[in-house]
């Protein structure tokens, strides 16, 4: 009976492990780092077949990668979304050929919403509203008249982040009218990007600028070295306000450079391997799935750095 049991296509069925094609935004910051090791080494954990694609932050990557997906058959199709829209006809494509979607991290705005399985990642509006929440407890650059100018290094154009993350800020800031976004641009969630926007922001506004609010870490850090290079204390001359969480950004606290950093996390691998097999097992899974997150001040870097997992 053994040798029977052994041999029937149902143990080989039961022996084939999972096959997940991921298609990552790209490898633009800290949290991007994190986030693909966490979805590989739970992978690897999880005995998964994971087919990774980077699309070095272009959307025409990602629907090429999901389509390659596709035509190798897999069992699941998991992504971060580089911008909310444009994924209509490639989702279609993967519901026709009976292919389970789950998105990570970044959301999609599509007609119809029964083309992706479930979304898992942070809600972005209210990251933005503690990041305004703070601000307004503990700003303490001014103008003389007690105006708040607030330069803004917004995160890649027309991803959810980005979006949502002003949005959730200028909800909380209107609460009080002292408190003026003088200057936004997007630093496409780049150390880079967000030095040379800063850089741009100092030139035109100069001792103006009382806080800066940064998208992301990465960004926060760029604009870190812009405002150093310009003669003038970050942290101290400029009120930063950032969201991610990552090590650098607990480093940058620790220097005094950095007033508070709002957590995203990107340690979202686990959760994902588990509702992939659970997609697969035709068990019932939530529509959005939040990851549950803090906000950490300088005050509790120090203290706080040793537990960081990313
Ligand atoms: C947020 C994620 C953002 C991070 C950035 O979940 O999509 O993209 O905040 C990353 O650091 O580039």
């Amino acid at each position: 009976i053994l040798a029977a049991c052994a041999a029937s296509p149902l143990t080989a069925l039961a022996a084939k492990p999972l096959v997940i094609g991921f298609s990552q935004v790209g490898a633009e910051s800290e949290w991007r780092t994190a986030n693909t090791v966490s979805i590989k080494d739970a992978a690897r954990k999880a005995g998964v077949t994971l087919k990774f694609a980077d699309a070095q932050q272009k959307q025409e990557n990602q629907v090429k990668a999901i389509r390659s997906f596709i035509a190798q058959k897999v069992d699941v199709i998991a992504f971060s979304p580089v911008v909310e829209s444009g994924w209509d006809t490639v989702l279609r494509e993967a519901k026709a050929a009976k292919i389970p979607v789950i998105l990570t991290d970044r959301a999609v705005s599509v007609t119809d919403d029964t083309l992706y399985v479930t979304f898992i990642g942070s809600d972005f509006v209210e990251e933005g509203r503690r990041a305004g929440k703070w601000l307004l407890e503990h700003a303490k650059n001014a103008a003389p008249d007690g105006t708040v100018n607030i330069v803004e290094l917004q995160g890649t154009v027309g991803s959810a982040p980005a979006i949502d993350r002003k949005k959730g800020f200028e909800e909380v800031i209107a609460a009080n009218p002292k408190f003026k976004i003088i200057r936004s641009q997007t630093g496409d969630f780049t150390r880079a990007k967000g030095k040379e926007v800063m850089e741009a922001f100092l030139k035109a506004e100069g001792k103006k600028i009382n806080v800066l609010y940064a998208h992301n870490d990465d960004m926060a850090i760029g604009a870190i070295q812009a405002i150093e290079e310009a003669g003038l204390k970050p942290g101290v001359d400029i009120t930063i306000v950032s969201i991610d969480g990552v090590k650098g950004a607990f480093e940058a606290m620790m220097a005094g450079k950095l007033n508070v950093t709002v957590e995203c996390s990107p340690l979202l691998g686990p959760q994902l391997m588990q509702i992939a097999a659970d997609v697969v097992a035709a068990k019932p899974v939530p529509k959005r799935i939040t990851t549950q997150e803090g906000v950490f001040p300088a005050e509790i870097a120090a203290r706080e750095f040793p537990n960081r997992k990313y």
